[in-house]
């Protein structure tokens, strides 16, 4: 194999609370309320990291964003010292708690949409941050991700970071969940493919009727731009609104891709024939794998529980992939029963892996949506922080640090005790020592 694909998986934050906030989220909405175990959590996804990166494939790690986020709830009206404005913000409005302390910054296959350099017209690796806008809860990370991902690809000579997209539903993005890529080696030029949910400015165009459709064809497109994309090698199409509207909120919900393997439900794309043919005519010569699961056999409600898709497929070695889901997978009979024969079907997917992330499935975050893959040639490596990149050492350290500074659970009501906000800090304060971030969150740069 040549170049690699890192994995830069999100250690889930001190504040990993259930609040209910992502409407057209099955699970976020379901889960409502619930106590939450913070400290299970961070430590399930980071196991799952670990696992990974112990068979030889590249972790990386992304840190937390702080929160409450203090300075959006000074913006929205509160006011006094900490004690105080917890105190207003939670008998006033406590949804506005509830979001500035989410810790959805995890899911960082929102973070950002990633062109490697093989197919970008500077040959830079590019970023572009994703506004997060359909949100509000998720609106309030693009700025803090921007610092964190600068502190991570830290060489300007490799990396190029964008600012993201300007504010307002026209160019809702959210990032490398609703983008993915194929190529026959991590380092040469690849197919990028950008699936959006509706489009911002034609009107009578086909869109979901229930849910919002969080990424348009705009954002889509801008973000192509930015990151000098070849269009003979750019795929874009429309998710089907439909299952949209049944509860695929992001199209990695329902579909996944890696090198010449497209793993997709029959019902994710709105022109699926078109579709594959330009995806097969933009790849090029080489043979490419369509793994159509049939609703026949498992149906798009039974995708949203189980999470098949939001599974992570990793090149195992030259040829044969393995398939990362959740275990909410072997609950779902009809999940389950296609997984078993999935290796058999004659495609790259040889093998599966089961994880245990419950914790951030019950927000509607599976292996997937935990992490950002980042394509990068053997010399890029270099331009890479050394302590975002998961080595045993480092996942002793974040594990004993997880240990020393995490609940073990969150209630609702706990949002408001000053004392979390305070563990927060000092938790995130030594985390970015150990991961040698420098000062990145609002209250080390005053
Ligand atoms: O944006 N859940 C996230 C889940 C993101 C999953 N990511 C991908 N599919 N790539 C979201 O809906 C719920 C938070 C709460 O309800 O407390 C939440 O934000």
């Amino acid at each position: 194999m040549s170049g690699y694909e890192f994995n830069f998986d999100g250690l889930v934050g001190p504040s990993h609370n259930y609040a209910g906030l992502s409407s057209g989220n099955v699970a976020s909405t379901s889960n409502a309320g619930q106590i939450s175990n913070p400290k299970a959590a961070a430590k399930q996804g980071l196991h799952k990291a670990y696992t990974l990166s112990q068979l030889g494939l590249k972790q990386g790690l992304i840190a937390p964003h702080c929160r409450p986020d203090f300075e959006a709830l000074k913006r929205l009206g509160f006011s006094g010292d900490e004690t105080t404005l917890l105190n207003k913000v939670s008998k006033q409005a406590p949804e506005l708690l509830a979001a500035c302390y989410s810790a959805s910054a995890m899911w960082t296959a929102n973070a950002a949409t990633v062109s490697p350099s093989a197919d970008t017209e500077d040959g830079k690796v590019h970023f572009t941050a994703a506004n997060l806008n359909n949100k509000f809860h998720r609106s309030l990370e693009p700025e803090q991700t921007g610092r964190i991902l600068k502190k991570i690809f830290r060489d300007e000579t490799i990396f190029k970071h964008h600012t993201h997209l300007p504010a307002g539903g026209h160019f809702s993005d959210e990032g490398a969940a609703n983008h993915t890529r194929f190529c026959s080696q991590y380092d040469q030029t690849g197919v990028e493919f950008f699936i959006f949910g509706r489009y911002a400015f034609q009107k009578d165009m086909p869109a979901p009727v229930k849910f919002d459709a969080r990424q348009t064809k705009e954002a889509s497109m801008a973000i192509a731009r930015l990151h000098g994309l070849n269009p003979s090698k750019t795929v874009f199409a429309q998710q089907n609104p439909a299952v949209i509207d049944a509860g695929v909120f992001h199209n990695d919900v329902i579909s996944v891709g890696n090198k010449n393997v497209y793993f997709f439900h029959e019902d994710t794309l709105l022109n699926k024939e078109e579709t594959l043919k330009e995806i097969s005519e933009k790849f090029g010569d080489h043979p490419f794998h369509f793994v159509e699961v049939p609703r026949d056999e498992v149906r798009v409600e039974d995708a949203v529980k189980s999470y098949l898709f939001n599974s992570q497929l990793l090149s195992i070695n030259e040829t044969d992939m393995a398939i990362v889901v959740p275990e909410e997978c072997k609950n779902n009979e009809n999940v389950w029963n296609y997984l078993q024969k999935l290796p058999s079907l004659g495609s790259p997917i040889k093998e599966v892996k089961v994880f245990n992330v419950t914790e951030s499935m019950k927000n509607g975050g599976g292996p997937a949506c935990l992490r950002l893959r980042v394509a990068l040639k053997e010399e890029e490596i270099k331009g890479v922080n050394p302590r975002s990149i998961l080595s045993e050492e480092l996942y002793k350290d974040i594990d004993s640090w997880i240990d020393k500074h995490y609940r073990d659970q969150i209630h609702p009501d706990d949002l408001r005790d000053p004392a979390l906000a305070n563990e927060v800090r000092t938790a995130l304060d030594e985390l970015t020592q150990i991961m040698d971030l420098g000062s990145i969150y609002p209250f080390q740069m005053i």
